[in-house]
């Protein structure tokens, strides 16, 4: 068969639903190969939106999202996604095409040294450079991808290579990797810890939700009384309806997380990725013992020193401590924060209350059922969804935290979208929006129906507050924007301005229950 046509059947043995892409002269082969199989390609607008959409499905369901791009241009547009993806810890495998191998020792067209770019934002990554090793590298890049900790993979496929004829077969995925079990003498080590401590406390990362520890958090806690902090990426991990639960990161209104870690004299950290949050910000003077319970060894950070390290799968290392661990934790010490937080979190907003996106959240919180997902923007707005949007499950608000970059939300609404049963809805400020806006017309040809939240101020916000803190000044910050409602409806989508809270309320719900795409702008 043709490389090209192997590439594909081993994709689909990886059980790869959509590829998500932008096509160029040098992937003719493999898109005719792709019309001929069983996978949907979907042609993008941008190739950082199907990057975008490739690392929220890797995010979403646990399985590699795939995006392709042409050589070039392409691979440079595809680059940003990849490399959130990369530093979110999402399963994604890019494939980039490129020029024929017998142009590529010399100056040529478009070509540039792709697979040299992308190692720097990938686990792995190499050149298709002979129908040979096809197989062996597809199945590499998914299981490098999705094995913790999961990131991005790269492939780059040579027109000439794609077009060549092999007889090599597809590899049989085995998925069945063991996760290991903590040692004795770590456990030993962290129940004595735990024991010895006033005012435990855990930090639950995006290691909790990606590894689907949920479960096994949730009964240490229950039978522990030990308080949660979720990070921005680990949100959900703890139901915060649950009364140990406070929240995430900063929450509240006078910073109550953080001014309960302040307090905490040892901290179990489960599924904390440093690329999330400086340690330096919980643990300014070196005091707290730490339990690091990971897949991975802790990174070398003198802030982040753990007292001891259980290396193992998340669930088999809490199952392991529970039963070993005499811990009934006092509410007392953090159950003051708690009801600050919930009491600022929970509040409906009055009439005369000023349109903020902290007093729009309520609203929304309200308007989605607790499976539905939001997907969050990067900016202000990013921030006030992190501390005050309410979490009940796992992988129900998705935030980029680690590379954090600007884009992801409207071409992640089509990813999640596709993949989930819920209600999505998109968070976003007016300057990521505009980013990536043009994947709304991709949305529609899909037949997507989530609903895109803009919160509109005009402005670059969360940079505007850093440059006033720091110096009472701004610059550089300032936006105008294009009549969004005017804008969305241009893509036969449905649109509202909500200005009052009436029109809030009207907006949100009915862009939740609505099984149209629809956009509410709110100027904020
Ligand atoms: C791709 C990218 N460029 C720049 C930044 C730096 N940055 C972080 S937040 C932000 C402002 C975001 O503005 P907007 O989308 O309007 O949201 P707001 O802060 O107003 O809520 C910028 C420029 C980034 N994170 N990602």
């Amino acid at each position: 068969m043709k490389a090209s046509n192997l590439l594909v059947e081993c994709l689909e043995r990886e059980g790869v639903e959509y590829v998500f892409g932008l096509p160029g002269e040098e992937l003719e082969d493999v898109l005719f190969s792709l019309r001929e199989s069983d996978i949907e390609f979907i042609p993008v607008r941008h190739e950082q939106g199907a990057a975008f959409m490739a690392d929220v499905h890797g995010r979403v369901t646990g399985r590699a999202g795939v995006c392709l791009s042409t050589l070039g241009p392409g691979a440079t547009n595809l680059l940003t996604g990849v490399a959130d993806a990369h530093l979110d810890k999402s399963p994604l495998v890019a494939i980039t095409g490129q020029a024929g191998l017998e142009r590529l020792h010399k100056e040529s067209h478009q070509a540039l040294d792709i697979v040299h770019t992308y190692r720097s934002v990938t686990k792995w990554n190499v050149q298709l450079s002979s129908p040979e090793i096809i197989n062996e590298s597809v199945r590499k890049a998914f299981k490098l991808a999705e094995y913790e900790k999961p990131g991005a993979t790269h492939l780059e496929f040579p027109e000439d290579v794609a077009a060549a004829e092999t007889d090599a077969e597809p590899l049989e995925p085995r998925r069945r990797v063991r996760r290991p079990d903590p040692d004795r003498q770590s456990v030993k080590r962290a129940v004595e810890l735990l024991e010895d401590a006033d005012r435990p406390l855990v930090i639950a990362g995006n290691g909790a939700v990606r590894t689907r520890a949920a479960q096994s958090l949730r009964r240490f806690v229950s039978d522990t009384s030990v308080p949660v902090v979720g990070t921005y990426m680990g949100k959900g991990a703890l139901s915060d309806a649950d009364e140990h639960s406070l929240f995430t990161l900063d929450s509240g209104a006078n910073d109550e997380a953080a001014d309960a870690i302040a307090r905490a004299d040892c901290v179990l950290t489960v599924g904390y990725d440093i690329a999330e949050h400086d340690p330096e910000k919980w643990n300014p003077d070196l005091d707290k013992d730490i339990v690091h319970l990971d897949h991975e060894p802790a990174e070398v950070y003198e802030h982040y020193n753990p007292e001891v390290e259980l290396v193992c799968d998340l669930s088999a290392g809490l199952d392991a401590v529970l039963p070993e661990v005499d811990v009934t934790c006092p509410a007392e010490w953090y159950r003051d924060q708690r009801e600050a937080i919930v009491e600022q979190v929970m509040r409906t907003p009055d009439a005369d209350d000023p349109v903020t996106v902290r007093n729009v959240l309520p609203v929304l919180r309200e308007a989605m059922a607790d499976e539905d997902v939001l997907i969050s923007d990067v900016g202000s707005h990013k921030m006030a969804i992190a501390q005050n949007f309410p979490a009940y499950e796992p992988n129900t608000v998705i935030i980029s935290n680690g590379l954090a970059s600007m884009g992801i939300a409207v071409p992640g609404g089509i990813a999640a979208d596709l993949a989930l049963d819920s209600e999505v809805v998109v968070g976003t400020g007016d300057g990521g929006f505009l980013m990536n806006a043009a994947e709304i017309e991709t949305a529609t040809r899909l037949g997507c129906d989530y609903t895109i939240v803009v919160f509109n101020d005009s402005e670059y916000r969360l940079i505007t507050e850093e440059q006033e803190e720091h110096r009472d000044d701004h610059f550089g910050t300032h936006l105008t924007n294009p009549d969004f409602v005017a804008f969305a409806e241009s893509f036969g989508i449905d649109a509202t301005r909500a200005e009052t809270w009436e029109e809030i309320v009207d907006a949100l719900r009915a862009g939740v229950e609505g099984d149209e795409m629809s956009l509410v702008e709110i100027p904020v």
